[in-house]
């Protein structure tokens, strides 16, 4: 089939503390792959759109066949949002950016934390489920915002997110119910102890080229 669930690149405790292995095993290998499977099965009868890159069926939603839309933009996106999730933490991870992305979000936020408080807002905020971003304006400028369900930056004119995703965090309670239960504050805080800044400023610096 088109799309394929993505290999982790570390094993499911990396990331203890702050995110269990049981939450990692299920989000990865039931949620997420969940996601792919109805998303092949909703692209099984439109083979012209089987060879699109998941950035590219997400950027184009609009104009997807009525039939299928609804099912490519929950399960696409969730595709897309999980596999930018995985590569977007590391047990190496926390601390903070350096380099152009650090300017840009000096330059937007006043300095890191004004950037933490804006974008824990955003994820404290989005009611329900849904994800916290940090996007790349056409401007070079960095943005936060929040998208509901499993929208993404892509689907602009969709959500009101706007530029390429940098970062993201999924604020479902799928993606810490079993050990923070109730408490999304508190994942978020454990959030930025994984948060692999050096693959964020490989994106920012891609957008940028
Ligand atoms: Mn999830």
């Amino acid at each position: 089939m088109a799309f394929q669930l993505p290999e982790l690149s570390y094993p499911l405790s990396a990331l203890e503390p702050h995110i269990d292995a049981q939450t990692m095993g299920i989000h990865h290998g039931k949620h997420h792959a969940a996601y792919v499977s109805k998303l092949n099965a909703a692209l099984s009868d439109h083979p012209q759109l089987q060879n699109a890159s998941i950035e590219e069926l997400c950027s184009n939603i609009a104009e997807l066949p009525e039939s299928i839309r609804g099912a490519v933009r929950n399960n696409g996106g969730g595709h897309f949002n999980h596999s930018f999730f995985w590569t977007s933490l590391s047990a190496d991870g926390g601390g903070s950016p350096s380099g152009n992305l650090a300017a840009a979000i000096d330059s937007k936020f006043g300095h890191f934390e004004g950037f933490c408080e804006a974008f824990t807002t955003a994820a404290q905020t989005r009611f329900g489920s849904g994800w916290a971003w940090l996007c790349r304006s056409a401007d070079g400028s960095v943005n936060v915002c929040s998208s509901a369900n499993q929208d993404n930056p892509w689907m602009a004119g969709v959500v009101d997110c706007v530029g390429t995703p940098l970062l993201g965090l999924d604020v479902w309670e799928h993606a810490y119910y079993l050990k923070y239960q109730n408490r999304r504050p508190e994942y978020v805080d454990a959030f930025w102890n994984v948060v692999d800044w050096a693959a964020v400023e490989a994106r920012f610096e891609e957008a940028s080229s």
